[in-house]
């Protein structure tokens, strides 16, 4: 039940985010438990927001936030409502802070059962010039602020003065998670570490004729092994053809001999820090002709979308560095045909490529924080975290674009993906996920 970061990590973001709202009151609900089916649930997932806010793992909660520029000075500023302690409930599901703990440990200047928020959210929200809360994420708390704003606003008009304004926080904490803090970067660090494990493990153990799924179980059971608290999304275990299905999650066929295995792999930690990796090999530990020019295509082209990762730089010409030696490669290959800027401009290489070359990591795998405001690209900072994943994906799934060629079928099947995690440093970058090999000749062994 402990939280492995410093609780005054997540005290110190909220004085942050409040030092940055200081008119607001900001209603902050935890997730819920999902159904899984009938009355069994999903393992509980902890919303980032209020996890990274509150510190606090628990479902239910709502964490309520008072910027310091209203009320009076002995206000309480973090106020919590939690599930009650209970004996009950706890032998089936396990021990609750409770309001007890909500004060004593989570730091609430005051706290309540979570059956008192519709008579006390009101008083907590009355006066403040704004309230923060993201509507069409919390069904079960919003109608209760929506009345709340409703009652308020109706107020104004019968007695005058000023009603407060709604307005979404998440953009101000969003903004917060996209620059991790070194201890943040040390737990991404950890997760990148028994992750890169179990994918030299599964490499390792990897054998023609293996299923897909105990590739998937290998690499599962080295994440719970290691104190990880699951997979950070569904493991992708994917032979020859099937790694040109993006998702693919079946992992249900055996390993063709003469195939690729793409893996894309990683953990989640027991307070959410996520790794994202792929790695893609020989089953039978030998590449033929095709499936090494398109590895060692592949590989170049994230060599070079890693080297563009640098300060001032942004996920754009990340981008753009991997397309631009993809599209080279394939025009040389003869997979592309024609003048390599049209192809860029027009992206004719979409058939090959179909994706991005990476997204934002943090607490979510596909973390929060904004690429782009407009046609302007966010300038990547020290201490923000992203994937450099490009991949070729050779199939007749998707139609060839006017006038490219028709792909020859000796090169159909081939699904290539290489996926590091790399955060941007003070001079450039640092790749932590390097210890999962990736050189052509360490994945022919
Ligand atoms: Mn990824």
């Amino acid at each position: 039940m402990n939280s492995l970061l410093d609780l005054s990590a997540h005290a110190q973001r909220r004085q942050h985010l409040l030092a940055s709202l200081e008119d607001a009151a900001v209603v902050l609900p935890a997730a819920q438990l999902v159904t899984h089916h009938a009355d069994v649930h999903h393992r509980f997932r902890q919303n980032s927001d209020f996890f990274y806010l509150c510190g606090l793992d628990e479902a239910n909660a709502v964490a309520v936030l008072r910027g310091h520029g209203w009320g009076s000075p002995a206000d309480p500023r973090f106020i919590l409502f939690v599930e009650p302690r209970d004996a009950t409930a706890e032998v089936w599901n396990g021990q609750r802070w409770g309001v007890e703990g909500a004060l004593e440990h989570f730091g609430a200047d005051a706290a309540h059962p979570l059956g008192e928020l519709p008579e006390r959210l009101e008083a907590y929200l009355r006066g403040a010039p704004r309230i923060g809360f993201r509507i069409g994420h919390h069904p079960h708390v919003e109608p209760l602020v929506l009345r709340i704003w409703g009652q308020q606003l109706e107020q104004r008009q019968r007695y005058g003065g000023q009603g407060a304004s709604l307005f979404d926080v998440s953009p101000a904490i969003h903004t917060m998670r996209l620059r991790k803090e070194p201890a943040e970067l040390e737990r991404m660090r950890e997760a990148a570490r028994i992750s890169c494990a179990a994918h030299e493990q599964a490499r390792q153990a990897t054998q023609v004729g293996m299923g897909e799924y105990q590739i998937e179980a290998l690499l599962e059971s080295h994440f719970r092994s290691a104190g990880a608290r699951q997979p950070a999304y569904p493991s992708i275990v994917a032979g020859g053809d099937n790694a040109c299905i993006l998702h693919y999650t079946n992992n249900s066929d055996r390993l063709g001999d003469g195939d690729l295995l793409l893996i894309d792999a990683g953990c989640s930690l027991m307070d959410y820090y996520n790794a994202d990796i792929t790695r893609t090999f020989p089953i039978n530990g030998r590449f033929r002709g095709e499936q090494r020019a398109l590895y060692e295509l592949v590989l170049s082209a994230q060599r070079h979308a890693i080297g563009a990762v640098q300060p001032g730089s942004s996920s754009a010409e990340v981008h753009n560095a991997a397309v631009q030696v993809l599209v080279d490669g394939l025009l040389e290959l003869g997979l592309l045909r024609g003048d390599g800027e049209a192809i860029m401009a027009n992206h004719d290489y979409r058939h090959l490529y179909p994706h991005r070359t990476g997204h934002w990591l943090g607490l979510d795998v596909h973390d929060v924080g904004t690429s782009r405001l407009g046609d302007h690209h966010t300038a990547l900072e020290p201490g923000m975290v992203l994937t450099v994943e490009p991949g070729l994906y050779i199939s007749n799934r998707l139609p060839v674009p006017e006038g490219q060629p028709e792909i020859p079928n000796h090169w159909k099947g081939i699904g290539i993906r290489i996926e590091d995690d790399v955060a941007v440093t003070a001079t450039g970058h640092e790749v932590l996920t390097a210890a999962a090999l990736k050189d052509l000749q360490a994945m022919e062994t």
